[in-house]
């Protein structure tokens, strides 16, 4: 082997989809505060596919109004209302994640456990959602002390440019204090794949409910998900180092990659 490949330091996770199939729970929270104002507006799969392209709850609803009900924009109180709108859906979205309705995707649980007690490897989140929903995710799978796995926590209210601007990776790795090409970055999208990569970090790909049929460019890998000991994930493009399921030393293999080009 050639030259010195960069040591691998730490995992940065995004949260939707890639941690949990959760964009469904959004999708509906969105709907039903929407139903509760009495707006007629009703997103269904199809339409929340094109809008995730807008990262961003409170973004994301203001794309909407732009596209579809631009005399809306007019109104004299529409920054408050959008804010009070996503205010309730967030509320709602964590009553709906209390109730325990979506499962950690294969392998998250594992290795994250594996890498938390590992000596060398930190762990952080890159997320364009907020610090509350992070946690009505994580803490009931994984338990109240969960936060606390974790070096580093970037969400989108800790920046004004969310995804795909490179800000809330690059913040990730302010809290870490680590060069990018140290970490790798574990995305669902298009949209996240290109933050990660604009940030400078290696990405591997875990595809979503959502985001399947895109393509990856300059991903290290492509899979369906990080696979478990005897439920092994599918390649979908890249090179995966060999291995059957994603564990801290097939990232390793993965990572080694990157610097190799
Ligand atoms: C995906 C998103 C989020 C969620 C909704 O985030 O784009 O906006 O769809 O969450 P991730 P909010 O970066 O974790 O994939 O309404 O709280 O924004
Ligand atoms: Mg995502």
């Amino acid at each position: 082997m050639k030259g010195h490949p960069m040591p691998f330091s730490a995992i940065i996770f995004d949260v939707d989809g890639t941690l949990a199939e959760t964009e469904e729970v959004h999708r509906s929270a969105f709907n039903e505060t929407f139903a509760r104002h009495g707006f007629e507006w009703s997103w269904s799969r199809e339409l929340y596919g094109e809008l995730l392209k807008v990262t961003g709850g409170k973004e994301r609803m203001r794309h909407y109004l732009q596209t579809t009900h631009p005399a809306v924009l007019d109104r004299p109180d529409i920054d408050g209302m959008i804010k009070a709108l996503h205010e309730e859906k967030t509320a709602l979205y964590q009553t709906m994640m209390s109730e325990g309705r979506v499962p950690l995707r294969p392998g998250i649980a594992r290795l994250l456990h594996e890498a938390k007690d590992a000596p060398g490897i930190k762990l952080a989140i890159s997320t364009t959602t907020s610090n509350g929903n992070v946690e009505a995710l994580l803490i009931p799978a994984l338990g109240a002390d969960v936060i606390d796995w974790f070096n580093a926590l970037a969400t989108g209210e800790d920046v004004t440019a969310k995804k795909p601007a490179p800000d809330l990776y690059l913040y990730a790795l302010s809290q870490l204090g680590l060069p990018p090409q140290e970490c790798l970055a574990i995305e669902d999208s298009v949209v996240g794949l290109r933050s990660a990569t604009a940030a400078g970090i290696p990405t591997l790909v875990t595809v979503s409910a959502y985001t399947r049929d895109n393509e990856y460019p300059g991903a290290l890998a492509v899979l369906s998900d990080l696979g478990e000991p005897d439920r092994p994930f599918e390649l979908i493009a890249g090179d995966a180092g060999g291995c059957a399921h994603v564990d801290l030393s097939c990232l390793e293999k993965i990572h080694a990659k990157a610097g190799r080009g």
